[in-house]
């Protein structure tokens, strides 16, 4: 299926159905004052996050979504019945921007999330409201107000706990295929994988994280050489950039240690936020040198990038060292999440008015 991962599309909410005019008529009973009821509401249009979605494909051609409009009031006080709210699913990792102020309104990270986009119009009041001692027999209504109407700007970046980063054919789809149950295509050829692939990879009961695949990086890519970067921002949410370098490139030209450079500074000149992650440098194809070459290529590798972070020399091939990589990147993510939830429970104890007396300490747990 086609990867999209920008549309466009506008949204519509229903208007607010008319208030009624109407006066109560029986046998019996002349003059009998108003009877017309409120119009319905209109219904609201909601985007929400949806697991299984995977794409913005679904949106790739502009269209408008409406929601259902409110019925109009009828007499005998009936109000309207009011229209139906709209969701529309989306994928999970969705940012929604209003296209004509280019305002984030949402940002649907976690499954369900949901946001308001268009408010649906209120219904009109019916003659009834509008009676008065002055005036018995009003025939004013309400018209309804018009539903919100908006355009919006999707963009979706994966959630993903980890992303690989390299040259095409450093073996980035064919490490994600060794640790997770992800089948992203592998070939000898630069750019086989054209769109990210999440894999989650089990690490034991109840551990797990998510890794991205995404297309090869090359030098240029920030001026559109290859697939050119829009992809890099498929890792903008991740925690850990692995980057994958092949260590017996199949061209006598290639230097592993520009290449490597090079991608940085392509991860550089996208984003600073990007390319001060934490990233670690995964050396790979160690099965294709003697176990004694392959390590004294990655020592020399890593001295001459003076690379001082964690490194792994592993084969996606055949599932050498990767096993301790994993461990590895797990309890990194593990580590990263103890911190975060203790600086969250310090913030919260400072802000507990228990602990405002000068030199108080948020209590320990
Ligand atoms: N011998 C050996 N070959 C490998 C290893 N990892 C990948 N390859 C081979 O290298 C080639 C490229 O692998 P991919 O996994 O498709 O590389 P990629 O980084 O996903 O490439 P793009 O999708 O083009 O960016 C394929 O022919 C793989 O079989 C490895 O550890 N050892
Ligand atoms: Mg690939």
């Amino acid at each position: 299926m086609k990867f999209v991962d920008e549309a466009r599309i506008k949204v519509q909410a229903g208007h607010g159905g008319r208030g009624s005019t109407s006066f109560r008529r029986e046998k019996f009973v002349p003059f009998g004052g108003p009877d017309g009821g409120d119009g319905g509401d209109g219904g609201s249009v909601y985007l929400r996050a949806t697991a299984g979605i995977n794409t913005l494909v679904d949106f790739r051609i502009e269209r408008t979504f409406k929601a259902e409009s409110g019925e109009p009031g009828s007499s005998r006080q009936c109000t309207g019945r009011s229209g139906r709210d709209l969701y529309i699913p989306v994928p999970i990792g969705t940012v929604v921007r209003d296209a004509d102020t280019g305002e984030v309104l949402g940002d649907l990270t976690r499954e369900g999330d949901v946001i308001l986009v268009a408010r649906g119009g209120k219904g009109g009041w019916g003659n009834t409201r509008f009676k008065s001692s002055t005036n018995r027999a009003p025939r004013q209504f309400g018209p309804g107000l018009p539903g919100e109407k908006r355009t919006l700007d999707l963009e979706l970046k994966v959630i993903a706990d980890v992303g690989l980063l390299g040259l095409p054919n450093a073996g980035k789809s064919t490490l994600i295929r060794a640790v997770s149950a992800a089948r992203p295509k592998v070939a000898d050829y630069p750019f086989t994988t054209l769109h990210p692939n999440l894999g989650v990879v089990d690490v034991g009961q109840h551990r797990s994280f998510v890794m991205a695949d995404v297309p090869g990086l090359i030098e240029g890519a920030a001026q559109g050489a290859g697939l050119g970067i829009r992809f890099l921002r498929h890792l903008q949410r991740t925690r850990l950039l692995l980057h994958l370098v092949d260590i017996a490139p199949a061209d006598p030209e290639a230097d592993p240690v520009r290449d490597a450079r090079a991608i940085v500074a392509e991860l550089k000149q996208y984003s600073k936020d990007l390319a001060e992650k934490p990233r670690w440098l995964v050396l790979n194809k160690r099965d294709l040198l003697p176990d004694e070459e392959a390590e004294k290529r990655a020592k020399d590798i890593v001295r001459r990038l003076r690379y001082r972070g964690p490194w792994f020399l592993i084969s996606g091939a055949t599932g050498q060292g990767t096993r301790e990589l994993v461990e590895a990147v797990m309890s990194f993510l593990e580590d990263r999440q103890r911190e975060q939830r203790e600086a969250a429970e310090t913030v919260a104890s400072e802000s507990d008015p228990r602990n405002e007396e000068a030199g108080a300490r948020p209590a320990l747990r």
